[in-house]
Parts: structure tokens; sequence; C-alpha cells
């Protein structure tokens, strides 16, 4: 029985990932590095220092882990200026509100399960910092998706085990994750033709909190 729900929070809850990509966009073009919207799509759901190392792929010179860093530092710079600047409640997906507080209501208890460690950063910037039961993000993990680390701990935090957790993500490595961990898994936007997953949907408007703890 499904007692728990672990959302995925950039492409999921709020629409960060442009951002993301202007940052990194942002920091290949200073390194003349070539990047686009298509290579951008393989950084979905990923760590900061992986995303770095696709782009890489592309880069006409070595660099060293110290230059990699301060890549890496840069666009999280560039990244956190958009967040502070731009990132509002407004920000907030389709029917993220309805669904969350349905699940509320229903004693559903809810979680944050994100590679990103601006993770509460943004949970602030949207208003949502005391909604959740309970949050897992990039700075209290070892691995990133596609290893479960991050929706277990969400799950232990929670109280819960990985089978009466439902996770909802919208990138290919969180629906891998999800499943690795041993729970039902809900993709939505950018992961919607994934078949692994358990149910699909373009966003959370186009669903039911009974759609979500009947999952199967
Ligand atoms: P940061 P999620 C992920 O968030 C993003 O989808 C991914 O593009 C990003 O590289 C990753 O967080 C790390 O983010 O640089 O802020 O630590 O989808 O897992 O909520
Ligand atoms: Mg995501």
């Amino acid at each position: 029985m499904i007692k728990g729900v672990i959302f995925d929070l950039d492409g999921v809850i709020v629409s960060t990932d442009e951002f993301h990509y202007q940052a990194w966009q942002q920091m290949a073009d200073e390194e003349g590095i070539y990047f686009d919207r298509h290579i951008n799509e393989r950084l979905r759901g990923v760590s900061r220092m992986e995303s770095l190392e696709i782009i890489l792929e592309r880069a006409r010179k070595q660099y060293s882990e110290d230059q990699k860093t301060e890549l890496a530092t840069r666009k999280n710079n560039y990244y956190k200026v958009l967040l502070d600047t731009r990132l509002s409640p407004k920000d907030i997906l389709p029917g993220v509100m309805k669904v969350l507080t349905d699940l509320k209501n229903s004693n559903i208890k809810i979680a944050i399960g994100s590679s990103s460690r601006n993770s509460p950063s943004i949970l602030k910037h949207i208003d949502l910092e005391a909604f959740f039961d309970a949050t897992a993000d990039g700075n209290d993990i070892k691995k990133s998706k596609p290893d479960p680390e991050v929706f277990l701990i969400a799950a232990q935090r929670l109280g819960l085990e990985p089978d009466e957790c439902v996770v909802v993500e919208d990138a290919e490595a969180g629906i891998t994750a999800a499943l690795n961990g041993g729970m039902k898994a809900l993709a939505v936007g950018s992961a919607i033709s994934d078949k692994r997953a358990h149910f699909a949907a373009k966003d959370l408007a186009e669903i039911t909190i009974d759609q979500i703890i009947n999952i199967s």
C-alpha cells in the first residue's frame, strides 16, 4: 500500500531546468565549447560534476581537476544569480499545489528527492520549504541518480519502506533510480515516454491522487 510520495524537484515541482540550461550555456560559450538544448537534455537529474563531464565531451582541450571545479563553480554562480533574481512561486509547475495539498489532506506523506545541492534555496524561493514531511538532496548523498540513494534516504526520513513509496520523476536517470530502489515510478514531463515507469503523464495537472496511490 502506498503511504508516501517522493517528488523530484527540478522538472517536477518547479521549472529550474531552463536556468540550468542558461547557466551551462554561458559557461560553455565562455570556454568555446559547443553546447545546445539537445545536449542539455542529457543533464536532466544528473549531478553537477557529471553534467560538466557530459559538456566537456565537446571540449577541444583537456581540463585539470582544479579547472573542472572552477568551471562547475562558475556555472553554479550563474545559476544561483538566476535563482535569486528570477525564481518565484509562479514557477511552480501546473497541478503541483493541488496534488501536494490533496496528498496532505489524505494523510499521505510527501518528500523531496533531488540531486540538486541548491534544493534548500529553491524550496525557499518558491515558498515550499516548510511544506514537505522530509527532504533529501544532493547535499545528503555520495552517489547520484541512477543510484537510488537519494530516494532511499527520503523514504527512511518519512519512516517508510521503499515499496510503500511512489517516486515522481522527469528524468530517465531518476526513473532508473526509483526502480533500483524498489519503488514505484511515475514519469512526468520529459520522461513521459519512458516505458519502464508504472504510470506516465504530461504533468501533475493530468493526475489525481487516486491514480498515484493506486499505482501498480
Ligand atoms: P545542482 P533534480 C537536478 O535536479 C537537475 O535536474 C540537474 O540538471 C542538476 O545537474 C542536478 O540537480 C544538480 O543540481 O548543480 O543545483 O546541485 O531534477 O534531481 O531535482
Ligand atoms: Mg528532475
